[in-house]
């Protein structure tokens, strides 16, 4: 399904006038609006392939329908919110659940879109069926050399396919754990995880990153071979320079400062990326912003500073990924909102006044320097987040966009009520 020109064309006359009040209004207090805006655009963030179709909890799946039923057609949905906000450029593959059999064309296909290959992810915490050896005790930790080399084999499998598809980074994230005290040797399995962590890493063409995620429990619950930051860190230092941590926001103990975490990931050159996505509980990949936007923007906060004492590119530096599941929302829908409250963070961070944020530290201010990041938090920047979309081709309410001209009704049309995408 493609977006016609002339329907966002005449969405956006429609809704042009009130935008340009908004805008307006806003931009008067935005010292270089132009940098800003030229910002906004560069950023890109890769849409997961596994977040195309509804997800599910242990206890039920309950698909809206026209989900896509491949690789293809989910990248053709990915063209869809990349048509309407201009900010999804790109994907994150996950294997096997998106085998690119034959990769030309799906590189060709993703180019019609201006969609490219962001970091490939393996999956080592599932059993498939063709697959001889099982994770049910883990895989790159396991105490069978066995498992542990059919799972660095998977790992080498998924670089391939990378590197076919002109993506640059293997994202790993690993199940591997234990749910009960005695079950697992702590050292053992640290050192295991580094032995093929270490093959693996050989394996990595030059110019590719490795990313390590981590993440405090689940599927096991008692503890976790890489279960926080700390422990990502230790692996990514012993690795080397091509070996980063990854921050997925849901994989921490409740309460944990994040924005201090990637602070000092920044700080020692070690953060690779995100994985965003919001919570309350847990794990809950829900969308990014809906519980916690303060957090999100304290996150850029230390990002856009940080990355701008480094001389650091803010679009292109480190891996933007959303990682997310939808239960009760149509996911595009969903992953439109997502993308869009990056946008704001993003935007709001961009607005901080940073040198009188040095000042008021310097002078032990607290005040003035809490009214300062909440100064640019309180700020409506979602007229300048539409002005850059609309600069770039985009539509100026892509939800709303998305309903009106009745999207997902006709992708059901076109593929169906009952179709199931792959993920989890
Ligand atoms: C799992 O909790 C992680 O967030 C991973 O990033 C995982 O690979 C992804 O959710 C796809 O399953
Ligand atoms: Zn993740
Ligand atoms: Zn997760």
């Amino acid at each position: 399904m493609n977006i016609e020109k002339f329907q966002a064309a005449a969405f956006n006359d429609f809704h042009i006038q009130a935008h340009e009040r908004n805008f307006e209004h806003v931009a008067a207090n935005v010292p270089d609006i132009q940098n800003l805006i030229q910002k906004l655009q560069d950023f890109q963030v890769a849409i997961p392939s596994w977040a195309l179709g509804t997800g599910g909890t242990r206890f039920g799946r309950f698909s809206g329908g026209g989900e896509p039923r491949n690789l293809e057609e989910k990248i053709s949905d990915i063209g869809i919110l990349h048509a309407l906000n201009r900010s999804s450029g790109a994907i994150s593959l996950h294997i096997p659940w998106d085998i690119p059999e034959n990769a030309a064309s799906i590189k060709a296909l993703a180019a019609q879109y201006d969609i490219r290959f962001d970091a490939v992810n393996s999956n080592t915490f599932q059993d498939q069926a063709d697959q001889a050896h099982s994770y049910k005790f883990g895989s790159l930790h396991h105490v069978d050399k066995a498992v542990r080399k059919q799972a660095i084999e998977h790992n080498i499998e998924v670089i391939r396919y990378g590197v076919e598809l002109g993506s640059n980074a293997l994202s790993l994230w690993l199940a591997d754990g234990s749910c009960f005290p005695g079950q697992l040797n702590f050292r053992g399995a640290f050192k295991r995880t580094l032995d093929s962590l270490q093959e693996i890493y050989a394996a990595l063409p030059d110019a590719w990153k490795l990313y390590i995620e981590y993440k405090a429990f689940e599927p096991n619950f008692y503890s976790t071979t890489i279960g926080d930051w700390g422990q990502s860190l230790l692996f990514a230092n012993k690795l080397g320079p091509k070996a980063y941590t990854l921050v997925d926001l849901g994989h921490h103990l409740p309460n944990a400062n994040i924005e201090q975490i990637v602070s000092l990931l920044l700080m020692e050159g070690k953060l690779a990326g995100f994985h965003f996505n919001d919570s309350k509980y847990g794990d809950d990949d829900l969308t990014v912003g809906s519980i916690n936007p303060y957090q999100l923007f304290l996150i850029f906060n230390e990002l856009v500073e940080g990355m701008n004492a480094r001389g650091m590119n803010h679009a292109t530096d480190l891996g933007w990924m959303i990682d997310a599941s939808h239960n009760v929302k149509d996911p595009l829908e969903d992953l439109l909102q997502s993308v869009e409250a990056i946008m704001i963070a993003y935007a709001q961070a961009l607005l901080v006044d940073t040198k009188a944020l040095q000042t008021a530290q310097q002078n032990n201010d607290v005040v003035a320097a809490q009214e300062i990041l909440q100064a640019a938090y309180r700020m409506d920047v979602r007229p300048l987040v539409a002005q850059a979309r609309l600069q770039a081709g985009g539509v100026l309410q892509p939800v709303a966009f998305y309903r009106e001209f009745k999207i997902r009704e006709q992708l059901i049309k076109e593929r169906g009520l009952k179709t199931v995408a792959t993920g989890l």
